[in-house]
């Protein structure tokens, strides 16, 4: 039989001093974490026989995907950013707080302070004129019982025709295929930009040489990135993927839900396109609402505290 020692007092006793709790500064619920963290680990290296090769490997691995800040990428592939989501619904579940527009992941790409206008907006910078198709986004917000809510603000955020997002991408203008649109009187949002591609990791990348080990791909399906707020509702976090997309529900970071999946109808009546102000050609149309929760707390109005660019 192998030998099993992580649940012995001496080295519970370590891991306690390892974790902090010998000593009174510091955080106590960060002790805490630290603790089942090291002893979890530490059950795995056991339980699974985890070799010190397989072990410094692991180490290697989490400086590359450190370096490469891929941890955001290489934890929703891991289920664990969809995993929070689970968590949240179940406890709305439990709390009775149904409905509205389902919540899925934010991703890492979201860059804050997005222009803002009033309406309506273009998101594209007009470079990818010659490639992409024009999409014409519009949708109204609403409240639980389906009234329009005025003044709320759609942040709205994509990737361009070669699946990439301006700002991590440098090589776009700033703020290409991102803008906050707060909505009319009618509650209404509207959007001109282009259809974008779906994403995929960095091929050559320490998330993908992980994903990859284990068999798994790393790409998206074509996707629409959202936060929806306004006074007295709760914040919403969500995406509109594209319908016939190969990866809609082979999306290696488990994003795409029922009820998150939206259309862009091709219409190439040149009459149409020249009434959009286009030349002609063919451009899409997405009809997307979004129904917001009433909020119970004025932390219930915010987004996740978790670091952004661009604030
Ligand atoms: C993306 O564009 C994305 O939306 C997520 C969740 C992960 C990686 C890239
Ligand atoms: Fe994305």
């Amino acid at each position: 039989m192998t030998v099993k020692i992580s649940h012995t007092l001496e080295v519970q006793a370590l891991f306690k001093e390892a974790a902090g709790f010998n000593n009174d500064q510091g955080s106590p619920r960060l002790k805490q974490i630290m603790l089942r963290l090291i002893t979890d680990a530490a059950k795995v290296i056991e339980d699974l026989e985890v070799t010190e090769d397989e072990f410094w490997i692991a180490v290697d691995l989490m400086n590359r995907v450190g370096k490469h800040t891929e941890f955001g990428l290489l934890l929703p592939g891991l289920s664990l950013e969809h995993f929070i989501d689970l968590l949240q619904d179940a406890k709305d579940a439990q709390a009775g707080l149904t409905g509205g527009t389902p919540r899925t992941i934010e991703g890492p790409l979201y860059v804050a302070n997005a222009p803002l206008s009033k309406g309506e907006a273009r998101m594209d910078d007009g470079s990818e004129d010659d490639v992409a198709t024009p999409l014409f986004i519009e949708g109204v917000v609403r409240d639980p019982a389906g009234r329009p809510i005025a003044g709320a603000v759609v942040d709205l955020w994509h990737a361009n025709t070669k699946g990439t997002y301006s700002f991590f991408d440098q090589s776009q203008s700033a703020f290409n295929l991102r803008r906050r649109i707060e909505t009319d009187t009618e509650g209404r949002y509207r959007a001109r930009s282009i259809i974008p591609s779906g994403y995929g990791l960095d091929p050559d990348g320490p998330a993908q040489e992980c994903l990859s080990a284990i068999g798994r791909h790393g790409q998206r399906p074509a996707h629409i990135h959202v936060f929806v707020c306004a006074s007295g509702y709760r914040h919403l976090t969500s995406q509109i993927n594209l319908a016939g997309d190969a990866y809609l529900w082979d999306d290696f970071a488990y994003a795409t839900r029922p009820g998150l999946v939206g259309e862009a109808l091709i219409n190439d009546s040149g009459e149409a396109s020249r009434a959009r102000g286009l030349d002609g050609r063919p451009f899409a149309e997405l009809t997307f609402d979004f129904q917001l929760q009433v909020a119970q707390s004025a932390e219930d109005e915010q987004r996740s505290h978790r670091p952004r660019m661009g604030q």
